[in-house]
C-alpha cells in the first residue's frame, strides 16, 4: 500500500467539518460515511453512495442547483472503478461542484485483511488522470493545512479536484443511525426547505378535489416517433436527461441536445448517467435516462446500489435492441431485456403505437411520484423505426 504514515482520513474530515458552511456533502460508502456523520451530521448530507457513483450523484446535483456548493467524499477505489466522471466533470461542472478524493492506496473499508491496494498502490496517478480528462483545478495534499489552503484556491467556472493521501487507517465511530431511505428523506426534504422547490408529491389531488388536470399533450398525429416522444417528454414536464447515442432515440436525442431550454447531458456510460439522474432529483428536477437496452444493462449495478437502494425516480427510454423484428444480430438482448427489468423489480410498460407515448410518460410519472422508484418505458423496436 502506499501513503504509509501519512495522516488518517479522519484527521482530513474534521478540519474540514470546521470549514463547511451550508454545502451538500454526498459521501462514499463505509467508513467515509459514518466518519463524516460523526463530524458533521446534518441533513445536507447523503451518505454511503455506492463504489464509482460518489461524483455522480454530487454533479447532478451541482447541476440541478448551480448556486449551491456541493462536495463529493469520494474514495480512490470509487474514481478507478469509473474514471469517465473526471471527463464528464471536465465538461459539465461548475465551481460549485468539489470533488475530494481520499486516496488511501487501496480498497480498506470492506474491514477484512489483506487490504487490497488499488491502482494507486502501483503507480497510477489520480491528478495526473484527472488532468489528463480535461480537469484544471486539480491538487494532491498530504497534510491538513495544505488541505485547506487548497480548498480556498477557487477558481472561477471550474471544479475544485483535491486528492487527499492518506493512511489506511479508519475512525471507528458507530454505524449510521438511518438507513439509506431516510437519509433520501431527509436530504431531499432539506433541499426542499433550502431551494423552495417540491420534490416529493405524494398524492396528486385533496381528499374531495377535483383530480389535477392532466398535461396538456398535443396528438401524435403523423408526427415521426422521435419527434413524439421529444415533445411528450417536454409536454411531462420532463426537464433534464442523459444519453448515450443509439439509433432508435437518435432523432429525439438530437432534439433534446439542440433545445437550449432543456438540460441534456451526453454521458461515456449510462451508468454514471443514471447517477446523474438520481443528483437532478435530488435536487428537484424530473429526469430522463434514453439509453439503449444495452445501456440499461450496463446500468443494473447503478439501479440497484443507487435508485433502488434510496427510492429515487427516474424515467428510463430504453431502446428495444432485439426485440422482434430487429435486423441485426442482438436477439439475445432483446430476449431478456424485460426479463432483467422484472428481476430487477423495475416496472416497465412496452409500447407499440405512437398515440401511447405522451400518455405511457405522462402515467409513468405519476406512478413514480407515487412510488419512488424508476419506471422504464420500452418503445418496441418497430415503433422507435417509425420515421424516426
Ligand atoms: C461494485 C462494488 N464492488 C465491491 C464492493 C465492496 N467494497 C465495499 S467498500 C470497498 C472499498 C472502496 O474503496 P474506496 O472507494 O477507495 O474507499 P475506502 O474503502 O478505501 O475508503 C469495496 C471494494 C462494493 N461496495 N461495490
Amino acid at each position: 500500500m502506499n501513503a504509509k504514515g501519512g495522516l488518517k482520513r479522519y484527521a482530513f474530515l474534521k478540519a474540514l467539518a470546521d470549514r463547511v458552511t451550508d454545502q451538500l456533502v454526498v459521501t462514499n460508502l463505509a467508513n467515509t460515511a459514518t466518519e463524516w456523520f460523526s463530524v458533521r451530521p446534518s441533513d445536507a448530507n447523503l451518505y454511503a453512495v455506492g463504489m464509482g457513483m460518489v461524483s455522480s450523484y454530487a454533479l447532478g446535483l451541482s447541476l440541478a442547483l448551480p448556486g449551491r456548493g456541493v462536495i463529493a467524499l469520494d474514495g480512490d477505489g470509487g474514481i478507478f472503478f469509473d474514471s469517465s466522471i473526471f471527463g464528464l466533470m471536465a465538461a459539465q461542472a461548475g465551481a460549485n461542484l468539489t470533488v475530494i478524493v481520499f486516496d488511501n492506496g487501496g480498497y480498506i473499508s470492506t474491514g477484512k485483511l489483506p487490504a487490497v491496494g488499488s491502482l494507486s498502490s502501483s503507480g497510477v496517478d489520480l491528478a495526473t488522470l484527472a488532468r489528463a480528462y480535461g480537469l484544471t483545478n486539480v491538487a494532491t495534499v498530504d497534510d491538513v493545512d495544505a488541505f485547506l489552503r487548497a480548498l480556498d484556491a477557487r477558481v472561477p467556472d471550474a471544479p475544485l479536484v483535491l486528492v487527499v493521501k492518506t493512511n489506511a487507517e479508519q475512525q471507528f465511530v458507530g454505524p449510521l443511525p438511518m438507513d439509506l431511505k431516510e437519509n433520501k428523506y431527509r436530504f431531499a426534504r432539506h433541499i426542499e426547505q433550502s431551494h423552495g422547490v417540491r420534490i416529493f408529491k405524494p398524492s396528486a389531488k385533496e381528499h374531495g378535489a377535483k383530480p389535477v388536470a392532466d398535461p396538456t399533450l398535443r396528438d401524435a398525429g403523423q408526427s415521426s416517433f422521435g419527434q413524439v416522444l421529444y415533445e411528450g417528454l417536454k409536454e411531462n414536464g420532463i426537464d433534464f436527461a442523459v444519453g448515450l447515442p443509439c439509433s432508435g432515440f437518435s432523432l429525439a436525442q438530437e432534439l433534446l441536445i439542440k433545445d437550449e431550454t432543456f438540460t441534456y447531458v451526453s454521458v461515456p456510460h449510462e451508468g454514471p448517467g443514471l447517477g446523474l439522474c438520481a443528483g437532478a432529483w435530488l435536487a428537484g428536477r424530473r429526469p430522463a435516462a434514453v439509453i439503449e437496452n444495452f445501456g440499461l444493462f450496463a446500468s443494473v449495478y447503478h439501479l440497484l446500489r443507487g435508485h433502488m437502494s434510496y427510492g429515487i425516480p427516474t424515467l428510463i427510454l430504453t431502446e428495444f435492441r432485439g426485440d422482434i423484428g430487429d435486423q441485426e444480430f442482438f436477439a439475445e438482448g432483446g430476449e431478456v431485456t424485460l426479463d432483467v427489468l422484472r428481476a430487477m423489480r423495475i416496472n416497465h410498460r412496452v409500447i407499440e403505437r405512437l398515440d401511447d407515448v405522451k400518455p405511457a410518460i405522462r402515467d409513468a410519472l405519476r406512478w413514480m411520484d407515487g412510488c419512488l422508484r424508476p419506471f422504464a418505458l420500452v418503445p418496441t423496436f418497430n415503433l422507435t423505426r417509425l420515421k424516426s
